[in-house]
């Protein structure tokens, strides 16, 4: 028993290290404006993550919601040119004190998709 759980545990690793080895083509959040969690207190203009790899413009989506499960941004935002694709970007109205979570959802250049939602505060 103790033998077969050692190795289900090394494929476990073998698996990870191979995904970790692709993992490095895909497209991560490097940073973004807000900041993961943030409070901040003056509303922003835009809501902004650069990515660590060129993105395919024409899959990528950022949407930012309420806490009422309202979608703040018109649209689905946008690749902003002249940034080797890493920068995808939504206009936001003005927003009112509150949190908000942002979602994003993006295709690298390689084909391989990554997702992901993380909040901030207005003040
Ligand atoms: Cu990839």
């Amino acid at each position: 028993m103790e033998k077969m759980a050692a190795v289900v545990t090394l494929g476990v690793v073998l698996l990870w290290g191979a995904s970790l080895t692709r993992a490095s083509a895909h497209a991560f959040p490097e940073r973004s404006r807000p900041r993961v969690g943030a409070t901040v207190t003056k509303a922003p203009h835009e809501v902004r993550i650069w990515f660590d790899a060129g993105l395919e413009p024409l899959f990528c989506t950022l949407r930012v919601k309420d806490t009422q499960g309202q979608w703040v941004n018109k649209g689905k935002g946008h690749v902003k040119p002249g940034t080797h694709d890493r920068l995808l970007e939504t206009r936001v109205p003005v927003l009112p004190p509150g949190k908000y979570h942002v979602y994003w959802s993006v295709i690298a250049v390689d084909g391989h998709h990554t997702e992901g939602h993380y909040p901030f505060r207005v003040r």
